[in-house]
C-alpha cells in the first residue's frame, strides 16, 4: 500500500490544551505521524511517498471561501495584534444565540465565527501543514484513481470535525471530504465510514443532504463524548441525503465484542449502498488506553477491522485521524493496514 507522507505536519505543533478547564499538553502533536510513519518502515508495508501540489481547487469543491481566506490569514493577523512571540490564535468569544456571526469582522471576531472549540489553536505553521494534510488526501485519490487496491493519506492535521464553514476538534480542512468529493467529481461514488472514537460532525454536515455520498460513523455516544452536539442516532440525512447518513453511537467502554457489531452493521449499509470507493476516517483513538476516550478495543482488534474492511472488496482510501496513545499507535495503526493487505 502507498503511503502519502509530507514533513510540513511538523510546523503545526499545538503546546496545550484546555481539559476539564485547565491547559493540559497537547495530545495532537507531530510526533503521531513520525512514529507510525517509522512503524510502516519498519513493517515494509510499502512506499513511503511524498504529495503532489492540487491547489486550492478541490478544497473549494467543499469548503467555504470566507473560512479558506480566514485559515490562510488568522495567524498572521493575530501576530499583527498581539506580537510575534504571541501565543497561537484561539476564539475567546462565539457568536451564541442571539448574537450575529460576522464573516467580515477582525481576527478576534471571525475566530469565533469559524471556530467552534478552543481546541483547535492556529500557529504559524498551522496552514502549511493543513494544505500538505489536504494533497496527501488527493495524492491517495489519484493512487487509487491509477488503480491502486489501497492508499494511506498519513497526515494531521485530521479533518473531520471541520465542516464546510466551521474549523474545531484539532480539525481546520476536512482531508476526507475533499477527498470523497474529488472521487465524486470523477463519477466515482463514494461511501465513507469514520471509525474514530469521536462523530464525524463536519464530514456529515458535508454530505448530509447528498445522496450521492454515504456516511457512516462509529463513535462514542455524544450524550458523553466530545463533539457532544452531534452525531446522535437519529440524524439519517435530509433530502437528497435522506438514510445517506448512519450514525452508530456506541456506549462508554464498548470493547471488541460490542464494536465489531457496529462494525459488521456499517460494513452491510455500505455494501447496499453500492459504492465504487471507500473512504476511511481511520481515527485509532478507539484503543482502551487513549488519553481522551472511553472504548477498549486492544491491539488485535486492529487487525480484525482491517481484515472486516478488506472484506468490502471495495478501492479503499485510508485517512488518518485522531488516536492519542503514543505508545501503542504505531502498532495499532499499521495493524490495520496489515489486517487489510491480508485479505
Ligand atoms: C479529535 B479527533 C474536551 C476536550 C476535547 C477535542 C477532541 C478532538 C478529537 N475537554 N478535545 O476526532 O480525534
Ligand atoms: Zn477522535
Amino acid at each position: 500500500m502507498k503511503t502519502f507522507y509530507s514533513p510540513a505536519h511538523l510546523e503545526h505543533a499545538p503546546p496545550e490544551e484546555f481539559e476539564g478547564g485547565r491547559l493540559n499538553p497537547a495530545v495532537e502533536v507531530p510526533r503521531r505521524v513520525e512514529d507510525v510513519k517509522a512503524e510502516i518502515a519498519r513493517r515494509n508495508l510499502g512506499p513511503i511517498l511524498a504529495p503532489d501540489e492540487f491547489g486550492m481547487a478541490p478544497v473549494a469543491r467543499v469548503h467555504d471561501a470566507g473560512l479558506v481566506r480566514f485559515l490562510g490569514e488568522a495567524s498572521e493577523l493575530w501576530r499583527k495584534r498581539y506580537g510575534e512571540d504571541a501565543p497561537p490564535a484561539l476564539p475567546s468569544a462565539w457568536p451564541a444565540r442571539g448574537l450575529r456571526n460576522r464573516f467580515d469582522g477582525d481576527v478576534e471576531a471571525r475566530l469565533g465565527t469559524y471556530a467552534f472549540d478552543t481546541a483547535t489553536p492556529i500557529l504559524k505553521g498551522t496552514w502549511g501543514a493543513t494544505l500538505s494534510a489536504v494533497n496527501c488526501s488527493l495524492s491517495a485519490a489519484h493512487a487509487i484513481k491509477s488503480g491502486e487496491r489501497s492508499a494511506f493519506a498519513l497526515a494531521r492535521p485530521p479533518g473531520h470535525h471541520a465542516s464546510a464553514d466551521v474549523f474545531g476538534g484539532y480539525c481546520y480542512l476536512n482531508n476526507v471530504a475533499i477527498a470523497a468529493q474529488r472521487f465524486a467529481d470523477r463519477g466515482l461514488k463514494p461511501a465513507i465510514l469514520d471509525v474514530d472514537y469521536h462523530h464525524g460532525n463536519g464530514t456529515q454536515s458535508i454530505f448530509y443532504g447528498r445522496g450521492d455520498v454515504l456516511f457512516v460513523s462509529i463513535h462514542g455516544d455524544p450524550v458523553f463524548a466530545y463533539p457532544h452536539f452531534l452525531g446522535f442516532a437519529d440524524e439519517r440525512g435530509e433530502g437528497a441525503g435522506e438514510d445517506a447518513n448512519l450514525n452508530l453511537p456506541l456506549a462508554m467502554y464498548s470493547g471488541w465484542d460490542v464494536y465489531a457489531q457496529a462494525l459488521a452493521t456499517a460494513l452491510a449499509r455500505i455494501r447496499a449502498f453500492g459504492p465504487d470507493v471507500l473512504l476511511v476516517s481511520l481515527g485509532l483513538d478507539t484503543y482502551e488506553e487513549d488519553p481522551i476516550s472511553r472504548f477498549k478495543l486492544k491491539p488485535d482488534d486492529y487487525l480484525r477491522m482491517g481484515e472486516e474492511i478488506a472484506a468490502l472488496k471495495l478501492p479503499t482510501l485510508f485517512q488518518f485521524e485522531g488516536g492519542y496513545n503514543l505508545d501503542a499507535l504505531p502498532t495499532i495503526t499499521a495493524n490495520v493496514l496489515e489486517g487489510f493487505a491480508a485479505r
